[in-house]
C-alpha cells in the first residue's frame, strides 16, 4: 500500500486521473512500454490520487489492475491508487482506496471491510446525496457529470460547473467534479474552490499521448 499522508487524505488536490479500462483498450492495446510511459507520466506530474476503473465483470477487472498496478506502484510512489467498485479487488491488491456510487456496497461497508486508513469516494448527483454523504465515512465526493461526457453512456443529468459550486459550499468534504472536463475546461472547474477534477478521455491528446503535466499546470496556474 502507497504510504499516503492525512493531508492528502483530507484534501485530494487538482487532478484526478481516471485510467478506465474501455476507454484505453478502445485506443490501443497499451504494451508494457507504454504502462510505463503512462506511469512515469504521472510521477513527473506529481499526480496525489488516481483511480483505476474496469465496468466489465469477472475476472477483466482482475486482469486489468493486475496488468497496470505493479507498474503504476514501481514508478508513483505518491500517487494514492483508488479503485472504481471492487472492494473485493481493493483488498487484494491493497489499494489506498476504493469509489462506489449510489448502487454499490454503501460507504460503512466499504469502511468495515477496508479499514480505517483507506480512502472511500462516493459519486453523487444532487445536493441531497451530497449532504446524505457528508454525515457518513466518505473521505471525498465524486459530483457530476458537470458537462456531457462520451466517456460513460449512464450518466445523469447534467450539473454545470453553477452546480458545481453550489455543491463545494455544501460540504466540508472534498468534492472531485467529474464529467466531460478537457483540458480547456480546468480553469472553471478551479473557480468553483473544488478539490479536484476527475478526467478520463481528457487527459489524452488525439495521437494518445498522455496530458497529465499539461492538466495539473493548468491546475496550479489557476
Ligand atoms: N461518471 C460520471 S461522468 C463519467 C463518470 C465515470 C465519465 C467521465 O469521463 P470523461 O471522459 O472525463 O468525460
Ligand atoms: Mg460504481
Amino acid at each position: 500500500m502507497t504510504i499516503i499522508s492525512s493531508a492528502v487524505k483530507r484534501s485530494i488536490p487538482g487532478i484526478y486521473p481516471i485510467l478506465d479500462a474501455q476507454w484505453l483498450n478502445a485506443k490501443d492495446s497499451f504494451s508494457p512500454a507504454k504502462i510505463k510511459q503512462v506511469a512515469v507520466a504521472i510521477a513527473a506530474a506529481d499526480i496525489s490520487v488516481l483511480q483505476l476503473r474496469c465496468k466489465a465483470t469477472g475476472l477483466a477487472a482482475y486482469e486489468f489492475i493486475d496488468t497496470w498496478l505493479p507498474t503504476l506502484r514501481e514508478h508513483c510512489k505518491n500517487t494514492a491508487i483508488i479503485i472504481n467498485d471492487r472492494v473485493d479487488l481493493a483488498l487484494y491488491f491493497e489499494a489506498d482506496g476504493v469509489h462506489v456510487g449510489q448502487d454499490d456496497l454503501p460507504p460503512h461497508l466499504c469502511r468495515k471491510l477496508l479499514g480505517a486508513k483507506s480512502i472511500i469516494g462516493l459519486s453523487t448527483h444532487s445536493l441531497t446525496e451530497i449532504r446524505n454523504a457528508t454525515d457518513t465515512t466518505v473521505d471525498y465526493i465524486g459530483f457530476g457529470p458537470i458537462f456531457p461526457t462520451t466517456s460513460k453512456t449512464d450518466t445523469k443529468a447534467i450539473q454545470g460547473v453553477k452546480a458545481l459550486a453550489a455543491a463545494q459550499k455544501a460540504t466540508s468534504l472534498p468534492i472531485v467534479a467529474i464529467g466531460g472536463i478537457g483540458i480547456e475546461q480546468i480553469p472553471e472547474i478551479k473557480k468553483t474552490k473544488t478539490a479536484a477534477a476527475a478526467m478520463i478521455s481528457g487527459l489524452w491528446d488525439e495521437q494518445i499521448e498522455p496530458q497529465f503535466n499539461t492538466a495539473t499546470s493548468i491546475w496550479l496556474n489557476n
